[in-house]
């Protein structure tokens, strides 16, 4: 069976946006691949976390896992750094990579912002930690979203470089998988801005944790503007919502989009069925909708927080899985290498 490696990074509550974009999808794809799902702690602290705070965002993370369906019977859930193969490999790529390549990444920018000089080195190397998660298992797909096409890409340079380096075939060249309709979030408050677990404001984004009532005033409070909504007019040939469009009214296709998703219904579907009403009550239909998706997986989140035994024990277990994979391959690595093992 083709094997998947993908993660969240434990860096805050996890949203809709997590969900819907990730986690969501990890659950559906449980059936047809081998599928080892990572908590990237080492990947979090590329900025920094509170110790305390981590420790429980890894467990939060490791529950979303669960709580959303994915299988730890038929899937490897695991916390990267009880791992060791993923830092070790990281170090040998930080010997591939060019620097030419990493000076390309838009992530870095984005994330080291106008203080570069003061970014962790962790951060700037982080696509090499991103493509020794994938290859210490020799994964084969990697589920990406938008954002993560570029190290994705890194990974496939960096498996290229290896093998023509040393004369092996010993990588595989990993294929990204486009996920049908994986939702771009935004925020609530800014429709221009993606629904982040760091950004500042919680009313601007819908925690996996949110109970109904919060559920409902952040739906009730989040920006919109002052027309009707949209009909499927709005929509361009099969069915698709242009970039156009969505600009010129970004906050109310925000909102139809998580409908959508939400409700697993199209666009033309859902456009026809509130074209021309009030925000009013398509909110309150949202509502409905999102407190019923939410709140039982937010229940059972909340049931693993106060039992970090059952959850720790599943990352234990997942641990010891990834290891039997990937200690083997890094030890072929070494050899290849030429390191001296004992
Ligand atoms: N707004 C979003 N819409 C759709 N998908 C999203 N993802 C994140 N935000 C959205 C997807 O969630 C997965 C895990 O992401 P991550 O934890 O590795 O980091 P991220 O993409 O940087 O997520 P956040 O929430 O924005 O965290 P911070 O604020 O820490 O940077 C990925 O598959 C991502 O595409």
């Amino acid at each position: 069976m083709k094997r998947i490696f993908s993660g969240v990074q434990p860096t805050g509550n996890l949203h809709l946006g997590n969900y819907l974009g990730a986690i969501r999808q990890f659950v559906a794809l449980q059936h047809d691949y081998d599928c080892i799902y990572c908590v990237v702690d080492l990947h979090a602290i590329t900025q920094w976390q509170e110790p305390g705070e981590l420790r429980d965002q890894i467990r939060q993370v490791a529950a979303a896992y669960l709580a959303a369906g994915v299988d730890p019977q038929r899937c490897i859930i695991f916390n990267q750094s009880q791992v060791p193969a993923h830092a070790e490999l990281a170090w040998i790529f930080n010997c591939v990579a060019r620097l030419g390549w990493l000076n390309r990444m838009t992530q870095f920018k984005e994330k080291a912002g106008k203080h570069r000089e003061q970014a962790s080195a962790g951060l700037y190397v982080y696509p090499n930690l991103m493509a020794a998660d994938i290859l210490a298992y020799k994964a084969s797909h990697v589920p990406v979203g938008e954002d993560q096409k570029q190290h994705l890409e890194l990974t496939r340079d960096i498996a290229q470089k290896f093998n023509h380096d040393y004369g092996t075939e010993f990588f595989p060249i990993v294929e990204p998988l486009i996920l049908s309709a994986a939702a771009r979030v935004m925020s609530l408050r800014d429709g221009a801005k993606k629904m982040s677990k760091s950004d500042p404001s919680d009313a601007s984004r819908l925690n996996m944790t949110d109970g109904p009532d919060e559920v409902a005033q952040k739906i009730r409070r989040a920006k919109t503007d002052t027309e009707l909504l949209p009909g499927p007019d709005v929509l361009g040939a099969e069915g698709t919502l242009g970039e156009e469009a969505r600009k010129a009214r970004p906050e109310a296709y925000n909102l139809l989009g998580i409908y959508a998703a939400l409700s697993d219904r199209s666009w033309t579907e859902v456009l026809a069925e509130f074209e021309g009403q009030q925000f009013s009550h398509f909110k309150q239909v949202l509502t409905d909708l999102a407190v019923a998706v939410l709140g039982p997986m937010g229940e059972e989140m909340q049931r693993m927080a106060g039992d970090p035994a059952y959850v720790d024990g599943i990352l234990r277990s997942g641990a010891e899985k990834a290891n039997a994979i990937a200690e083997p391959i890094l030890r072929d690595v070494q050899d290849i290498v030429g390191f001296l093992r004992p």
